[in-house]
């Protein structure tokens, strides 16, 4: 159809009379095309009846060479547009692939890069579902490494008594003291398919560990619910699986306890966002000190205050 617009348009020949058959030779002639019925919707009542615009088309014989031509090149336009097609498919394919593997960067190809560089890990680009590119420290040395961490104090740098936006968006320094952030964590671990790894020192020295088999937190519109589970390690005392809780903040109370907000130092509380159902059991985001009384901690047969501890995941074995 198109072409045949193409073709009409370049043998438009303006007002002749229609009765003239000169005017057909000429058209023949000059243009390679014949009189061809007038086109009703251009007649106009100012004109006369011998005169009104006339169209020219391309005989058959006349068009066959170039009709041929643009056939082919029509043929060769959409073999073009079948190699564009499928390599966009394979394009969209691979983006997808990518996509895929860098949401779980910390045990894709960057951690064989970075074991290939004999590198004991840091700070890598990783694309997450619904949040965009991020930051992630991955370890790629502990216990086979694959560790995405999402929690670290280690020297009371980073304020943790914060709000629940800045809980859901993660800050800090990620070779220090940070916090992902839960909006990244609920994308890391929804799968339900991740393990979870709690280093931790007391202020004694005593090195300790909590693992949990599963561990998978709910999305924002359960409050970052805390699923964990299959608890082993050290630490004697599982302070984490037990919770089942959403988290709470500061300004965001969904803890266990109607009386007060435990992570706001308001209400008595250990000043931090955490998943708490009590205010008791654990508390690694809480106000970090080295001495006193207070501290962040972890409950084992003893309440063990910390100098330092780590929260990281890895999908499981
Ligand atoms: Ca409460």
């Amino acid at each position: 159809m198109r072409i045949t617009n193409v073709i009409i348009a370049s043998c438009i020949l303006g007002m002749i009379s229609a009765a003239d058959q000169h005017e057909e030779m000429r058209c023949k002639a000059r243009l390679g095309c014949h009189l061809a019925k007038c086109d009703p919707g251009l007649l106009s009542p100012s004109l006369n009846a011998n005169e009104y615009p006339v169209t020219c088309v391309r005989t058959s014989a006349q068009d066959g060479g170039e009709y041929k031509e643009l056939k082919s090149e029509m043929r060769s336009m959409r073999t073009e547009m079948e190699t564009l097609k499928t390599k966009l498919a394979k394009s969209e394919q691979s983006i997808e692939a990518l996509l895929k593997a860098l949401v779980r960067s910390c045990d894709g190809a960057q951690l064989e890069s970075a074991l290939a560089r004999n590198d004991s890990g840091g700070v890598f680009n990783s694309y997450i579902p619904t949040i965009g590119f991020k930051g992630v420290f991955c370890d790629v040395t502990d216990d086979g490494g694959n560790w995405t961490v999402f929690q670290r104090r280690m020297n009371g740098a980073v304020d943790f008594y914060r709000g629940w936006d800045d809980y859901v968006k993660g800050f800090g320094d990620l070779q220090g003291d940070h916090w992902l952030g839960l909006a990244a964590l609920h994308q890391l671990t929804k799968a339900g398919d991740m393990e979870l790894k709690i280093k931790m020192i007391s202020r004694k020295g005593i090195y300790s560990v909590a693992r949990y088999s599963i561990f998978r937190i709910g999305p924002g519109s359960d409050n970052y619910r805390l699923h964990a589970s299959g608890f082993s390690g050290n630490a004697t005392f599982d302070a984490l699986s037990f919770n089942n809780q959403q988290f709470s903040t500061k300004d965001a109370d969904h803890d266990g306890r109607s009386s007060v907000n435990c992570a706001s130092n308001n209400e008595g509380g250990l000043n931090g966002g955490w998943w708490y159902i009590g205010c008791g059991s654990s508390n690694l985001n809480g106000d970090f000190h080295k001495t006193g009384t207070k501290g962040i901690w972890w409950r084992s047969w003893w309440i063990s205050l910390l100098r330092f501890s780590e929260m990281k995941v890895r999908r499981r074995p």
